[in-house]
């Protein structure tokens, strides 16, 4: 009898704490909804509402990537006590196959003194374990080409699982994930000055650990996942989903994300009217059920400027990406980006959506980055001179950093900055793409020192509700900077991210449901508390701690151990730069300035030489290893080096 009065009582705290009412990411995050964390964790564990799980597993000092090491690329792992020496042994039959000496002690920000091991010269692929003699043993894990493969697949169903508008089933390690058909009835335009009557918003993914869908959260992730398409296409085009679209003209990834687009589309107020709803959810959060019981009223809420923004990048980005596939649904994304484009540009000043009424995500942002990445998808889907021009202006009027190593959804530049930077179109200022590229190795210079200077290689300085998304959104800087410079470095900090979501950390536990070791179980996340299956939906990352120590396994604290969309669109971006065929070439800027010799060789080596960028970029004088480049004094390779080094790594992974 107590126990759904106490339930009723935490629900009522949790929501009158709800996130999200600020302006920023976590750490906007008031001390008074902190209090609530605390009031609710006290509660939480006084009523075994939902026991705590242990933070840390317990079987280890020796902190590896449980998911496993990929053939090729960097070998790390992390022990939280003293060492000197370790054995990386074959799981078969306990035999040697590395042996190797441990760096000296770090001071994580977790508070452990840290040791890492590296056997990255291990590159056969098999079964392992790490042996640290007097400390114990790591998990066992694989070493090969494909350890991602099924990972990748698992964080999808993390989308599918989120669907909207459909019922949802699917089989994971023996139990069956399902919801009802839900949320037909979206949405209401009462809020958008058309009291009593009803439009077409069915589709999408629930955000997160609540059914609301939000523009500006939705088009960023689905600019992440286009961008995983758009650069790393042959390690997801042969992923086979099970989703009803499965085998159809369109493939699976983009069918999956096209059920958000298919969204995003019906939050135009229009076809003529660009404005875009902010979102479109109830008044307040719902309860902890399943979808299909959520039957509250749900609302367009006004339009805001950034949501205008986002909706017009992500359909434009959509627009190039389907059109070989399903030219008519690429058109009408394009369509739709054009008439909100036009609006923008009709309309310059931010205008924040009215959310009067509305308890649910706030995610309020300020629109000068949204607008800088619509006008780099307009222009690289249509190559529009005009939006050429606003896209320049726009990043020649930034203050402060350029490229953010650390961004979220409330920062949407990057996203342009990446698509404008690798364009092949012509036309661009020379200036503005050498600032960008100076700008995108200064962030991931960043970011590798981050990543070196801590004791896991975590590669965000921060501690944040989310943070953990971010974590895997280092991924895409990365990755370009690699592209860009050819080092390795730079993707080496990026597996390590993954290693540290999937284990390789402070709590020794993977971060991501269903995958790896010692996965959360108790995510905040509506579909898993409140169905009859003991564990929670698969291929969800949770949020992470808000300090270097504290995160639990807790689905009442939505701080630490919520899900959301834009966490797992990242995880998606890092986990396809490393599965198979995810290899990406290098991007060379400038092929008119670079040493005729370099490009000679690259082309002898395969012509492997993406024109991303260099064929159009008519006079760019950007040149690799230019002053104030970081790649020139972490001695990045030539032109060519970088070709071939690309072209080896290719072949080891084709192995
Ligand atoms: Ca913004
Ligand atoms: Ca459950």
């Amino acid at each position: 009898m107590r126990l759904p009065y106490c339930r009723a009582v935490v629900l009522q705290s949790w929501l009158a704490a709800r996130r999200r009412a600020g302006s920023s990411v976590g750490s906007s995050v008031g001390s008074s909804v902190r209090s609530w964390v605390v009031v609710l964790s006290a509660l939480a564990a006084a009523l075994v509402l939902s026991p705590s799980r242990v933070a840390r597993a317990d079987d280890s000092d020796v902190r590896v990537n449980s998911i496993g090491y990929v053939t090729g690329h960097a070998k790390r792992f992390s022990v939280d006590v003293a060492a000197t020496s370790f054995v990386v042994r074959r799981a078969g039959d306990d035999s040697a196959a590395f042996t190797g000496d441990f760096a000296a002690p770090i001071a994580d920000a977790s508070g452990d003194i840290v040791i890492i091991g590296d056997f990255s010269a291990l590159d056969d692929p098999g079964t392992y374990y790490v042996d640290v003699p007097a400390v114990g043993r790591s998990t066992v894990f694989p070493l090969g080409d494909d350890v991602y493969a099924a990972p990748l697949e698992t964080a999808m169903l993390g989308f599918y699982g989120a669907r909207c508008g459909t019922a949802v089933s699917f089989s994971y390690q023996g139990s069956t994930f399902a919801h009802g058909v839900c949320h037909l009835g979206d949405g209401h335009l009462d809020y958008v000055g058309q009291a009593g009557a009803t439009r077409n918003g069915t589709r999408g993914w629930h955000d997160a650990g609540d059914y609301g869908k939000y523009t500006v959260n939705g088009a960023f992730s689905v600019g992440m996942l286009l961008s995983a398409w758009e650069r790393h296409r042959d390690g997801l085009d042969q992923l086979a989903l099970p989703i009803p679209e499965s085998g159809g003209p369109v493939p699976d990834f983009l069918a999956e994300v096209k059920w958000e687009l298919d969204w995003l589309l019906e939050m135009q107020y229009a076809a003529d009217d660009g404005r875009v709803s902010h979102k479109l959810t109830g008044n307040l959060f719902e309860d902890f059920v399943m979808p299909e019981i959520d039957v509250a009223p749900r609302y367009f809420v006004p339009y805001g400027t950034a949501a205008t923004a986002d909706l017009v990048a992500a359909l434009a980005q959509a627009s190039r990406l389907y059109a070989p596939y399903d030219p008519d649904f690429a058109a009408q994304c394009l369509a739709a980006a054009r008439v909100s484009y036009g609006y923008l540009v009709a309309n310059p000043a931010n205008v924040a959506a009215n959310q009067d009424g509305f308890s649910t995500g706030g995610y309020g942002t300020t629109d000068p980055d949204d607008r800088l990445w619509a006008a780099a998808e307009m222009w690289e889907t249509t190559g529009d001179a005009a939006a050429l021009a606003d896209v320049e202006a726009r990043i020649a009027a930034l203050t402060g950093t350029v490229v953010d190593a650390d961004f979220d959804w409330n920062n949407t530049k990057n996203l342009g900055l990446f698509t404008y930077l690798i364009s092949a179109r012509d036309g661009r200022d020379p200036a503005i793409v050498a600032t960008v590229r100076a700008s995108v190795l200064a962030a991931a210079t960043a970011i590798v020192g981050v990543h070196d200077a801590g004791g896991y290689g975590r590669g965000v300085m921060r501690y944040y509700w989310g943070s953990n998304g971010s974590v895997a959104r280092t991924s895409m800087v990365l990755d370009l900077a690699g592209r860009l410079s050819g080092d390795p470095t730079y993707l080496d900090a990026a597996i390590d991210q993954l290693a540290f979501l999937f284990g390789r950390n402070h709590y020794n536990r993977s971060q991501v449901t269903g995958l790896g070791l010692a996965p959360p179980l108790s995510p905040h996340h509506r579909p898993s508390v409140a169905d009859d299956v003991a564990d929670p939906f698969p291929g969800l990352l949770v949020g992470g701690g808000t300090t270097a120590s504290n995160w639990v396994d807790d689905w009442t604290m939505y701080t630490l151990n919520e899900v959301a969309i834009n966490w797992n669109a990242p995880l998606v971006y890092a986990l396809s730069l490393f599965v198979p065929g995810g290899a990406a070439p290098p991007v060379i800027i400038d092929a008119g300035v670079a040493d005729a010799s370099d490009a000679g060789d690259a082309a002898d080596a395969g012509a492997v030489i993406d024109p991303v960028v260099g064929a159009g970029s008519q006079g760019c004088r950007c040149t690799v290893g230019a002053a104030g480049d970081p790649g020139a004094a972490s001695g990045a390779p030539t032109l060519a080096a970088a070709a071939i080094a690309w072209l080896a790594m290719a072949r080891r992974r084709r192995r």
